[in-house]
């Protein structure tokens, strides 16, 4: 590949961020383009992405790890063996840092870089980046490995600043944090029952030396039970010599999950056959009961309904107190339709004398306090500790803490009572982009996992986007191309298409952060459709359609 200067901060390809994406960006650019001077930036000490920053009580895989791995390293996969079917973030913080020591790719990541702002430059035809420090690096490409759940956000509640004892968001956990030592006769609050939540506050209920858990709930969480269990060295050896057919069927499947729906009609079956496959759904392990269900029940309502009613009685067989049972029962949304948190005795928890529900619909908090949170009522629950569980500024949110300036200086992100809305891209975060890989006016720029991608299995995901983007550069590079830009022809095309993809699903009538609300940021509080909700399978077709016709909807030069 060509050079782009002498400098020593000068580099053919950068990478921003060292979780999956990043470190496998890392290694397929390495491989497609040995001479290319590559780099990988990363704002935290250590490579792991997700699985860096989420180091709370709890925190694990809800996605089988045999599928959830990476599948592009043969020899790892029998080298690996993995202790649980869904594997503990410990675990898959040593799988990471196996795989970057094994493939030396320590070596082309910068830890402790934070990158603020993005600048094209029309002139050199490349990226000016600036870390949080003034340095700059220039790049002829970029990749963009942000995650699709990296900027947490705190809840907008009045007095946040002034509890006086320990808060943190889950994701951002202390490194060096102790259950034991840390929670020991400590009062604890949690705000927040999305997926993170739900782990968080069973982890630490199950911790004897708490004086007492307090749940601020504001909308129950459809979850059901994870089934985790350990992996046997007999089961480690079977389950290696059957990898191939494993990825194989993540192939086939509209997720990348291994679980498919089952291809009935929930409407074709009797009462009976519909219990019955619920109930040995409910019994099976992960997502099979999210994932495996009759094929109508995400875009038919009575179909969901039904479904729902299935589940809420599981919750009232697990909650003692039947008014708790149907506090904890979500009544706004049917199950499925946001993520479906997995739990391992959330629901039991409620039935100890130290844990306690605060139904946020009924007693709003008011706002938090030196000692606690005062709800609405008047009540100010005393704690020592509070846990802002309330989620994340999801997919379009991991790149605003850029500043991005691409072709004539149009900002990525804008709101549309701003002036900056006139001219952005993903105007009030609703994004507009070609096969989710790149945006028209941001030359060289890729996005790995970036919005109008399929999130189901995210390795799955990434390990596809990746070599499609190191495909590209690669063919930039045999062809002699400076510049790669989606042609605004094809990002309406493509937007309009995952806009299509979106309709009559249930899950995108639903406010959730998949459908582009958080809150707690201002310009997210309308839906938008940020995710491809057409089959991974598809997704796949329709980018290797494009390579074949010389990546069609491209511009080179
Ligand atoms: P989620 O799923 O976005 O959940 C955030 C939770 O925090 C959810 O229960 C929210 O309630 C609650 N929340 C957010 N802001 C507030 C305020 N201001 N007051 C009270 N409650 C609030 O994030 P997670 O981190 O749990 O999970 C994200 C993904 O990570 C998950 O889906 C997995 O894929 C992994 P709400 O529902 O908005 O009423």
């Amino acid at each position: 590949m060509g050079s782009i200067g002498a400098q020593e901060q000068n580099y053919d390809v950068l990478i921003i961020g060292a979780g999956l994406s990043g470190i496998y960006s890392l290694h397929q650019v390495r491989e497609r383009l040995p001479s290319a001077r590559v780099r990988v930036l990363e704002a935290a000490e250590g490579a792991g992405g997700t699985w860096f920053w989420n180091c709370y009580p709890g925190a694990r895989f809800d996605s089988e790890t045999i599928s959830y791995q990476f599948s592009w390293d043969k020899e790892l996969l029998q080298e690996w063996n993995w202790k649980e079917t869904f594997s503990a973030q410990p675990d898959i913080l040593q799988y990471i840092e196996r795989v970057c020591e094994k493939h030396d790719l320590y070596g082309d990541i910068q830890f402790n870089t934070r990158i603020t702002s993005a600048q094209w430059q029309d002139t050199d035809r490349n990226w000016l980046l600036v870390d949080e420090t003034g340095v700059q690096y220039r790049t002829r490409f970029l990749i963009t490995c942000l995650g699709v759940l990296s900027n947490p956000t705190l809840p907008a509640i009045a007095g946040i600043q002034d509890f006086q004892g320990p808060s943190f968001h889950p994701s951002r956990w202390p490194k060096d944090f102790d259950m034991k030592r840390d929670f020991a006769n400590k009062r604890i609050g949690v705000i927040g029952t999305g997926a993170t939540g739900i782990q968080t506050i069973t982890e630490t209920s199950k911790e004897p030396s708490i004086k007492s858990l307090t749940v601020f709930q504001r909308t129950p969480s459809w979850s059901a039970p994870l089934r985790n269990a350990k992996i046997t060295t007999e089961q480690m050896q079977k389950l290696k010599g059957e990898y191939d057919s494993t990825f194989q069927q993540c192939a086939s499947t509209p997720t990348g999950f291994l679980h498919q729906a089952d291809p009935r009609k929930s409407s074709e079956v009797s009462h009976e056959e519909r219990v019955a496959l619920w109930e040995k759904l409910y019994a099976e392990p992960g997502f099979a009961k999210w994932i495996g269900t009759f094929r109508d029940t995400f875009l038919d309502r009575e179909a969901n309904r039904l479904y729902s009613e299935f589940m809420a009685d599981k919750i009232r067989q697990r909650v003692d107190d039947p008014v708790l049972a149907e506090s904890l029962i979500p009544k706004n949304h049917g199950f499925g339709t946001r993520r479906v948190p997995l739990e391992s005795g959330y629901f039991e928890a409620f039935n100890q004398s130290n844990v306690h529900l605060v139904d946020l619909q009924k007693t709003p908090i008011d706002r938090i306090t030196p000692n606690g949170i005062r709800t609405t009522d008047g009540t100010e629950h005393q704690l020592d500790v509070l846990v802002y569980a309330t989620g994340f500024d999801a997919i379009t949110g991991g790149f605003s803490p850029i500043e991005w300036h691409g072709k004539d200086d149009r900002p990525l992100l804008g709101s549309s009572d701003g002036e900056t809305g006139k001219r952005a891209r993903w105007v009030d975060h609703r994004p507009y982009t070609y096969l989710g890989l790149m945006v028209p006016s941001f030359p060289n720029m890729f996005m790995v996992l970036g919005p109008h991608q399929p999130f189901g299995n995210v390795p799955r995901s990434i390990e596809h986007a990746v070599q499609v983007v190191a495909q590209l550069l690669e063919f930039c590079q045999n062809k002699n191309y400076t510049v790669v830009e989606a042609s605004e022809e094809a990002a309406n095309g493509w937007t309009e298409h995952v806009i299509e993809c979106g309709k009559g699903g249930l899950l995108n009538e639903v406010d959730s952060w998949m459908t582009g609300i958080n809150t707690n940021v201002p310009g997210k509080r309308v839906r938008s459709v940020v995710r491809y909700g057409g089959s991974a399978v598809e997704y796949r077709k329709r980018c290797q359609q494009c390579r074949a016709a010389g990546w069609s909807g491209f511009n080179f030069a």
